[in-house]
């Protein structure tokens, strides 16, 4: 896949969605764990979810009217509620909510149509299954060591790749995050390359990606950096890489969060998210720009009035 990396590089700006069940409670992505939420009762929010502006067809066309060139949505998020409809888990979008759409589905198809090149974030990390310990917490604060049920889980995260690789067309990237989550626990074998081998079995063009905050492994196709340009470490997590070879990219919200979170008004200014544009890319870095959508479906107002300048910006001066 040397030609999709090279179209991965040109690419330069990308838009990424964290889109989910935490986003009703509208307080970050982490909300299960940093509020110490029961895992069961958190769960009971699916019979709830009823996104009623949802629009895949807005959603690609306001990120094509922003300037990006792709797009990276949370398939599953630490939560490990699955936004698609898979079999291999009745916690999902289609079967455990009353609005029982798959909406990666919907965005697979628009993205291919409008033209936007699809990524698909994957966590390993999964609050919700008891074959991954610890159920509820990131595994990041106690030593404690899986359980035998292990395995169990590990099939699971193939069994889902296998869905999203051939259920939703060409995929450009998968964008695994969570590796560190075992930190803790030195020596544990995430078995990615087996992940990794069904990838390229099933789709020999995806590209992965890997958010652990180290210098890319054998395997991968790009290095992301959070909240960070290549070579800085202003956010804590890029201590322990070197810059690669590879095509990079870093990820960055537009306020101070990832998943929606209706307090979070601190959004940096058109200005200052434009040149975060043109250091990235002066950095030879793609930029994958958050946007949490609210749970109605929509985009917040701030973002959008942002997205729009951008592309504004980007018609004038960016390159096609
Ligand atoms: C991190 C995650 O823990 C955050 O929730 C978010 O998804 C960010 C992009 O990556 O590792």
């Amino acid at each position: 896949n040397l030609r999709n990396r090279e179209d991965f590089r040109d690419r330069k700006f990308g838009v990424f969605i964290h889109w989910g069940l935490y986003s009703m409670l509208a307080d970050g992505e982490w909300v299960m764990n940093n509020k110490n939420l029961p895992y069961r009762e958190y769960a009971k929010l699916a019979g709830g979810f009823y996104p009623s502006k949802f629009d895949a067809a807005r959603w690609v066309a306001d990120v094509k009217a922003a300037g990006a060139k792709y797009l990276c949505i949370t398939s599953r998020h630490h939560d490990g509620f699955s936004m698609f409809d898979t079999k291999k888990s009745p916690y999902n979008i289609v079967d455990a909510t009353p609005f029982g759409r798959d909406i990666l589905k919907e965005l697979a198809d628009e993205c291919h149509r409008q033209g936007i090149r699809l990524h698909f974030y994957y966590s390993l990390v999964d609050w919700y299954r008891t074959d991954y310990n610890p159920v509820g917490r990131t595994g990041r604060e106690a030593s404690r060591t899986l359980t035998g049920e292990w395995p169990a889980y590990h099939q699971f995260m193939l069994d889902q790749l296998t869905e999203l690789l051939t259920g939703y067309g060409e995929i450009g990237a998968i964008w695994f995050d969570g590796v560190w989550d075992q930190d803790q626990n030195p020596g544990f074998d995430w078995r990615l390359d087996e992940l990794y081998a069904q990838i390229h079995r099933l789709q020999p063009a995806c590209m992965i990606i890997n958010n652990h905050h180290l210098t890319p492994f054998e395997g991968e196709d790009g290095q992301t950096f959070e909240r960070d340009l290549p070579g800085q470490n202003t956010a804590g997590y890029s201590a322990s890489s070197t810059i690669s070879s590879l095509p990079l990219e870093t990820c960055e919200t537009m306020n101070k969060s990832w998943g929606y979170r209706m307090t979070d008004t601190a959004y940096k200014s058109e200005k200052e998210l434009i040149h975060y544009l043109v250091k990235a890319a002066g950095n030879n870095a793609n930029l994958l720009m958050n946007v949490g959508p609210q749970p109605d479906g929509e985009f917040p107002a701030a973002a959008m009035e942002r997205f729009r300048a951008i592309g504004k910006w980007l018609e004038q001066y960016g390159e096609t």
